[in-house]
């Protein structure tokens, strides 16, 4: 009996210290590297990069995840993502925005084992690298309808100039190919005689020159401001606040961040790609190589219209024409194809 007793404490024992030594020791199965090319707070596509792999991580157990935020200088960003890759200690590397296929293309040569994972940028063919886009065009022009309904509208921020205003951190070929050209296309569909006051910060992060030139479009007529500019888009909104004038928001829901003043807002669901591409990725089902495009069809891209304060502060004219452009584009009697770069 006793000896029985001494074999069973033993085996606990024995068992307990070998578990043990198993979680020490255990390998995550699955490690992730988030590579964000600028920083995460103020930009709405960052946030939701975010988002969506913390939630791909958390549902896979024996997956981790670190955020690498590469901060504002881009010349830099090629050799963190080299750095990051020349651990070798990460299956997988997530980033998003249409300068990083190139990039990441670059330390690909160096690291062709490296895997990636590239929101909002385009690449195909290369046997390492795997990118998801949305269709900015659809985006842009939803955004752009929305903008010339709100300027030709009775708004006691609308004023007799059929003017809307586009702020942008930087210019580069997305922006210059599809989303201000469907922005413009968009205001013209809902007012012929639209015009547009197209501006650049030069940066992601200067909120203060942002104000400046709102300021400057808001005192030249322009009546409702899109602002895609990171950190910077704080500024916009202070002018708007200051001016009685609006401001609409893309790619996250930003009805909240100023009630009133935040007009409209598009949506793209990144955290939902994220999601989905990293799991696919931690169960080895990516297929790399490949590319592909979510727009307003599948899902992907969507104007907010069913936020209360949107309800609450559009009139019903407004909404209605807004709504009956979204239905022509979900049943294709209306086209918005992302050009091809
Ligand atoms: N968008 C942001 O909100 N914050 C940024 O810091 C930011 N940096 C960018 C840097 C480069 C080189 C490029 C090409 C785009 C950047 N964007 C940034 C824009 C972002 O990728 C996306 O195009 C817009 O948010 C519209 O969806």
């Amino acid at each position: 009996m006793k000896k029985t007793l001494v074999l069973l404490s033993l085996f606990i024992l024995l068992s307990f210290l070998f578990s043990g030594c198993q979680k020490e020791g255990a390998k995550a199965e699955f490690t992730i590297a988030v590579f964000i090319p600028g920083v995460v707070a103020g930009s709405p596509t960052y946030e939701l990069l975010v988002k969506g792999v913390e939630k791909a991580v958390s549902s896979h157990s024996g997956a981790s995840l670190k955020v690498v935020e590469g901060g504002f200088n881009q010349g830099a960003w090629e050799e963190t993502v080299t750095s990051l890759a020349s651990t070798e200690s990460y299956d997988l590397i997530v980033t998003s925005n249409p300068a990083m296929p190139e990039i990441c293309q670059n330390v690909s040569k160096k690291y062709p084992e490296q895997k990636f994972l590239i929101l909002d940028g385009h690449l195909k063919g290369n046997p390492s690298i795997f990118t998801f886009r949305f269709n900015q065009m659809e985006q842009a022009f939803l955004a752009g309808h929305f903008a010339g309904l709100v300027t030709s509208s009775t708004l006691p921020g609308a004023t007799n100039e059929h003017k809307v205003g586009l702020i942008v951190g930087q210019t580069y070929p997305d922006m210059d190919r599809a989303i201000r050209p469907g922005f413009e296309l968009g205001i013209r569909t809902a007012v012929p005689d639209g015009t547009l006051d197209f501006r650049v910060v030069g940066n992601w992060y200067d909120a203060a020159k942002a104000a400046e030139l709102a300021r400057d479009m808001y005192d030249h007529g322009a009546d409702i401001i899109l602002t895609i500019a990171g950190g910077a888009n704080q500024g916009v909104i202070t002018a708007a606040k200051e001016r009685g004038r609006y401001v609409s928001w893309f790619d996250i829901n930003g009805y909240d961040i100023a009630p009133g003043v935040i007009a409209g807002s598009t949506e793209i669901l990144l955290d939902r790609a994220a999601f989905e591409k990293t799991s696919l990725a931690i169960e080895g089902k990516l297929s790399y190589g490949n590319s592909e495009i979510g727009g307003v069809k599948e899902g992907y891209v969507r104007f907010v219209t069913d936020d209360p304060l949107y309800l609450s502060n559009m009139p019903e004219d407004v909404r209605k024409a807004l709504s009956e452009i979204v239905v022509k584009i979900e049943k294709g009697e209306l086209n918005l194809e992302m050009p091809l770069f």
